[in-house]
């Protein structure tokens, strides 16, 4: 189901249910309206390598992006995928050679000079992987530098989110507990240190404060399969860093395979507040007071869990397991 057959299912719900006092049924009916017509646009940026095609793909559906394709760098254009009201740029950062770097650059430049219909800057989220394998992120720190913070802006920081993917790599595949499919105490620590010491690298670069995260996008290869590892974790800091009433589009549009979200105790904190942005979303001004609590319960008011049942019911994936 796509993002429009989904809303048109949870706005037949909201309106068929008996529950539902018929003036907030209005008001969600609206935000619904709102929802639909809402585009954002994403970013994803990173040295050539770095799992910008696989973390797409476990984000938003396993056949969005070609996985282990070099840019041609004579044709190079920024790869744009269009998942339902979500446009994902894809470019490679720097590292690719003097020549190829420029191009990089300029492309990056207009593409955040981009203005939508109401003259705001077209993107609205960047999303800068580092590949979790490699020691020297000089590279990406000159992205950030000379191009990212620069050119998004004073109020574009807030929007810049760094990512260190393959952390199942971070030490040659040592300390990755397979079975359990996270990092084992030692291999965690280490991943600690690795964002303490990018987190400092980034401020003394740029004067801005951003704090990675880790994950692992996964792969699938030769009928060998690792699901990702911290995407849920990954999918709510990329709302967090989104437009407030732009951010559901991406949740609406994430992978409806539940097993790539994981089922970790700190997953299921990450799919909570992810549940809790979109259903806060369509909520918005109804049930006058309503607050959306710790736990679906003696905060939440009866509308509230009304339709986040609709709404887990209709969306799974992410959020299916919490409603
Ligand atoms: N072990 C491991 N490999 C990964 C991970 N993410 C991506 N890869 C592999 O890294 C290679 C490059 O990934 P790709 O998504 O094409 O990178 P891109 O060039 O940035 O788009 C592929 O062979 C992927 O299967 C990960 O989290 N763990
Ligand atoms: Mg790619």
């Amino acid at each position: 189901m796509n993002t429009t057959d989904k809303l048109n299912e949870i706005e037949q719900q909201i309106r068929e249910s008996a529950a539902l006092h018929e003036i907030d049924k209005i008001k969600m009916l609206k935000n619904i309206q709102a929802m639909r017509a809402q585009k954002v646009n994403m970013l994803i940026t990173g040295v050539t390598g770095s799992g910008k095609s696989s973390t797409i793909n476990a984000l938003f559906g396993q056949q969005v992006a070609k996985v282990g394709m070099g840019v041609d760098p004579e044709t190079m254009e920024i790869d744009k995928y269009i998942v339902g009201g979500l446009t994902i740029w894809d470019s490679p950062g720097l590292g690719d050679g003097i020549e190829n770097d420029k191009r990089h650059s300029k492309k990056i430049i207009e593409l955040l000079q981009q203005k939508d219909e109401e003259g705001n800057a077209l993107i609205d989220m960047v999303l800068l992987i580092l590949d979790g394998s490699q020691r020297d992120y000089g590279t990406s720190y000159e992205l950030l530098t000379k191009v990212l913070v620069p050119y998004l802006g004073e109020e574009g920081k807030g929007r810049i989110l760094v990512a260190i993917n393959q952390a199942d790599q971070a030490k040659k595949g040592r300390g990755w507990d397979r079975e359990a499919n996270q990092p084992t105490d030692a291999l965690l620590t280490f991943l600690e240190q690795k964002v303490a010491s990018t987190q400092s690298r980034i401020k003394a670069s740029t004067g801005v404060d951003i704090e990675p995260i880790y994950y692992s996008a996964g792969y699938q290869e030769e009928g060998e399969v690792q699901i990702p590892y911290n995407l849920s974790k990954l999918l709510y800091f990329i709302i967090k860093h989104t437009p407030k009433n732009k951010a559901s589009t991406m949740t609406l549009e994430s992978n409806a395979d539940q097993t790539m979200w994981g089922s970790r105790e700190e997953d299921k904190q990450y799919q909570e507040k992810i549940s809790k942005h979109l259903l806060s979303q369509v909520l918005r001004r109804a049930e006058k007071g309503v607050n959306i609590g710790r736990k679906l319960g003696a905060n939440f008011g009866p509308a509230a869990q009304v339709v986040g049942g609709i709404v887990g019911g209709v969306v799974g994936g992410v959020i299916g397991m919490f409603f």
